[in-house]
């Protein structure tokens, strides 16, 4: 008998369960409450619903507004981006069914009190780009998190580590699992239908800011792959998890480059002062054919003319600041971008001695990250919009995943780039809605909960610790433990498997098949130590945990790479022994499927249908 497990049991009750208290989380819980004002909303986050998620820190634009009431954008045009920028590959059902929807969902952010910069001309939206627009967002979480505050019952500081499944249907959802982080108390959460919006991945990759600084990554260290890694474990079908996403960034800080680009025109060079991307086109064309021609230039290919210039010994890359700040007000709008959003990269700019109105700053790209919401599309295949889905890509209800009663939003929800935050908490309330229906049409079948699965978890999750009891007996040196593994070495472990490996930034994004076999064989003996993590608290604990759902996700990653014999995306990653798209065989979503009895992976390819000309 375990001696965490003999702890407080607590049994919570929901009719909706939403895991993760992000935006997909929010817009979830507040439009649950909507269509089921009779219902129980429970919302489990594992930080606090106030400041957690990518959107923590706050951002300072909005990226998915179409505008339509000034008739600035239609949806269908939106589709058409996101697919251009995906090189094809899109769900542009998904898609079209956020932009239909996501302008209300941001007048709403408005309505709560979200200060949206306008546009002193027209009275409009200021307009970052055609698809962004610009906001005094430091407080933006909180202001979208009161919203769900007022909808659900919100559990904090719970951990959930593993979904329940319904005791005689083996493919049914029956709630979750997890634990406080505060007091350790274990939490059985029984539901008749889950949404999993626990957001998306950094630190599967090496960063390339290691030792003391390596918390700090663009994407939000503590987004740890646990939308990934519960569907998976549940035998969820996951879409595209090849399509890991590379950023063009500020060097050290991170700092997001959306504003400077498109609002501030701010420009590129190499060090020499020469505009460089012009000079690869052809050779991108060469590797991509059409897709070179697409506008904008898909962010992979960016990336990608960025990467040669760097290779070819031309860095450092820089963005001429110095030239785009030549107002007052510009000057606070590049201030605020990233006190609102990124308020390292203000540090970095303060400590280097940089004032960005005299000095340029350098471009980088980051490590890969895996996401679904941004310019990339990894995550679970979902069940689309009853209107407008082609018949095999919908099996009853919107966003519900290939298991039953189990729905995503956000980052968790595959071939649905694009959508950031607005149209994350839209994809939130696209799936509240119809888990709503689902338990209304399913209220005579309640699931019931594996009493057995559910005590077998108890006594595995707090495992780390006891294990870090026996084993604290034979530190030497201060932590050098020979009986256990410490969540932070097996994290570090991971990241150099994947940055060696599967494309990361010491490898310049290359892989290849013997690559991917060495880096899976690696991984395989990760999960055997697994087994023997320890945990000195619960912090570390959450940490094990966490270090759980980034290897099983990342070991997804790794099959899809090797699975897709073709290099569709050049910048975010390279198969160097399939250098080129290939469309005729790679038109297709891959997909994978893990059965955890028998420890074994299904891949096949899905159909990308078109349904925009
Ligand atoms: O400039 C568990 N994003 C941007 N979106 C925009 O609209 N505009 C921008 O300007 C954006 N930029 C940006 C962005 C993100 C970051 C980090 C930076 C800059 C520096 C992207 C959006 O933030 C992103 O698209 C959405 O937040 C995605 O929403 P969602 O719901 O999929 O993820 P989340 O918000 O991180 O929420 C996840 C929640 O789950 C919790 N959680 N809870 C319980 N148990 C577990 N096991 C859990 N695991 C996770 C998390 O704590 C979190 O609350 S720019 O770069 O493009
Ligand atoms: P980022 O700050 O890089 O996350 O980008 C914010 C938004 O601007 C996203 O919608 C990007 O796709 C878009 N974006 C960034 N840079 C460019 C660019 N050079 N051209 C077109 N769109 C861009």
């Amino acid at each position: 008998m375990s001696l965490r497990a003999s702890r407080k049991i607590k049994f919570v009750d929901a009719d909706i369960l939403v895991i993760g208290g992000g935006f997909g989380g929010c817009g979830a819980a507040y439009e649950s409450r909507y269509w089921g004002r009779d219902l129980k909303i429970v919302v489990a986050e594992k930080a606090h619903i106030d400041r957690s998620g990518a959107v923590a820190h706050g951002l300072s634009a909005i990226n998915c507004y179409m505008g339509m009431q000034w008739g600035e954008n239609q949806p269908e045009d939106f589709v058409r981006y996101a697919r251009g920028d995906l090189m094809g590959l899109v769900r542009e059902d998904l898609i079209y069914d956020i932009a239909r929807h996501v302008d209300s969902t941001v007048h709403k952010f408005e309505e709560w009190g979200l200060p949206i910069m306008k546009n002193p001309e027209t009275g409009r939206y200021l307009r970052e780009g055609k698809w962004q627009i610009m906001i005094h967002g430091e407080s933006y979480k909180p202001i979208v998190a009161e919203a769900a505050k007022k909808s659900a019952d919100v559990y904090n500081r719970i951990m959930v580590t593993h979904l329940l499944m319904d005791a005689t249907r083996p493919n049914r959802v029956a709630g979750a699992v997890g634990f406080s982080v505060r007091d350790g108390t274990f939490y059985v959460f029984r539901a008749k239908a889950v949404i999993n919006a626990a957001g998306g991945a950094s630190h599967v990759f090496r960063p390339r800011s290691v030792g003391e600084g390596m918390g700090r990554t663009w994407y939000a260290p503590w987004s740890s792959a646990s939308a990934y890694a519960l569907l998976l474990e549940a035998g969820a079908k996951m879409i595209q998890l090849e399509n890991r996403i590379v950023l063009a960034r500020f060097k050290d800080g991170y700092g997001p480059v959306g504003a400077w680009f498109l609002l501030l025109k701010t420009f590129v060079t190499n060090a020499y002062g020469e505009r460089f991307e012009a000079s690869w086109m052809d050779e991108i064309r060469s590797m991509v054919g059409k897709y070179a021609d697409v506008t904008p230039l898909p962010t992979c290919l960016r990336n990608h003319a960025l990467l040669q210039e760097v290779k070819a010994g031309k860095g450092p890359i820089l963005m001429h600041t110095q030239e785009a700040l030549d107002t007052k007000e510009k000057e606070d709008i590049g201030w605020e971008d990233f006190l609102d959003m990124t308020i390292g990269q203000a540090v970095v700019w303060a400590s280097q001695n940089i004032d960005p109105k005299e000095t340029p700053s350098e471009l980088i790209t980051s490590e890969p990250y895996v996401m679904g919401s941004h310019a990339t599309c990894s995550g679970a295949w979902a069940s689309g919009p009853e209107d407008c889905a082609p018949a095999d890509y919908q099996w009853g209800y919107n966003r519900m995943t290939t298991v039953e009663g189990l729905f995503g939003a956000g980052d968790t929800i595959g071939g649905s780039a694009h959508k950031f935050s607005s149209g994350s908490f839209t994809e939130g309330r696209i799936a509240g809605k119809a888990a709503v229906k689902y338990v209304r049409d399913h209220a005579g079948t309640p699931p019931q909960v594996d009493e057995q699965q559910v005590e077998r978890l108890r006594h595995a999750i707090y495992q780390p610790m006891d294990t870090f009891e026996l084993g604290r007996n034979e530190i030497v040196a201060g932590s050098v433990a020979p009986g256990y593994i410490s969540p932070l070495h097996g994290l570090q472990r991971l990241e150099k498997i994947m940055d060696e490996y599967v494309g990361g930034v010491s490898m310049f994004y290359v892989t290849s098949e013997p690559l991917l076999n060495r880096g899976l064989e690696l991984l395989h003996m990760l999960k055997e130590d697994l087994d023997y993590l320890g945990a000195d608290s619960l912090h570390q604990l959450q940490r094990a945990w966490e270090l759980h759902h980034r290897v099983l996700t990342a070991e997804a990653v790794t099959r899809h790479t090797l699975f897709r014999q073709e290099t569709r995306w050049p910048g975010y990653y390279y198969r160097a022994d399939h250098p080129k798209l290939v469309d005729p065989d790679w038109h297709v979503f891959t997909s994978s499927q893990y059965d955890p009895q028998a420890n074994e992976w299904q891949m096949t390819k899905l159909p990308v249908h078109h349904i925009i000309s």
